[in-house]
């Protein structure tokens, strides 16, 4: 108790010290230093500060995943590039209508040649087809040279029977085209060989239809062939005037 008084004296002693000089006080108050009150509560945060400075750079991240493959859109088309080597021959084309035409131009002009030359066989008296041959006369009487030269001048030459059946349609013409017993000249001759009759182009003849005894070189004048009324045969000489009959091929 003792002890409280001394403190509650030297505090009241400081006071006084500390007063002195200032602003006079109720003094007339006795002076008591009362009990401390309860402390007081928090204030209110305080504002928010100003920004940092900014910080140091971070260490670099990990590598990402790769992208989605997209195509872009396309881009100009370049300049044409040099030109290429030489290809090869092509296998040949069909025939072109040029070659069609020329080929029908071919055919009729044998065609025309043909019927011309019919028209030339028809306008004999006696006109018959013999295979692909056609005999034909007028009953003309020429020598034997003469004869050729009248024949070739239709396109043929002096009938040369080569079968036993074209030696019958021969005799057929003689006797229908009133020839009977004139002895028309055949184109067998052998002024080349005495004897050996052939053809006026040298050939050995394919068949023969001579009568008895004949060839027979009457007077050693008779080197040409004719074919008398039987269908056989006989030698006559070459510069007489004997009826022409000619075989004219047409193909
Ligand atoms: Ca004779």
């Amino acid at each position: 108790m003792a002890l409280l008084k001394l403190f509650l004296g030297a505090l009241l002693l400081l006071q006084f010290v500390l007063l002195d000089g200032a602003e006079p006080q109720n003094l007339n108050c006795p002076a008591y230093g009362g009990v401390p009150g309860t402390p007081g509560h928090n204030g209110l945060p305080g504002r928010d500060g100003r920004d940092g400075k900014d910080g140091a750079i971070g260490p670099k991240g990990e590598k990402g995943e790769p992208g989605v493959n997209v195509q872009g859109t396309p881009g100009k088309a370049g300049p044409s590039g040099p030109a290429g080597a030489k290809g090869e021959r092509g296998p040949p084309g069909l025939p072109g209508r040029e070659t069609t035409t020329d080929s029908l131009k071919s055919e009729i002009q044998h065609l025309n040649a043909k019927i011309a030359m019919l028209e030339k066989a028809a306008s004999f008296n006696t006109f018959r087809k013999v295979g692909q041959k056609y005999y034909v006369t007028d009953g003309i009487e020429l020598t034997f040279d003469n004869g050729m030269q009248y024949c070739k001048d239709f396109g043929g030459a002096i009938v040369l029977p080569t079968t036993a059946l074209e030696n019958q349609a021969l005799l057929k013409v003689l006797l229908s085209s009133g020839l009977r017993g004139k002895k028309p000249f055949i184109r067998a001759t052998d002024r080349e060989t005495e004897g050996q009759f052939v053809d006026t182009e040298g050939k050995q003849l394919t068949f023969t239809n001579w009568g008895t005894g004949q060839p027979d070189d009457y007077k050693g004048a008779q080197d040409c062939g004719t074919i008398i009324d039987s269908g056989l045969w006989d030698d006559v000489g070459c510069d007489g005037q004997y009826p022409t009959i000619c075989e004219i091929e047409i193909r």
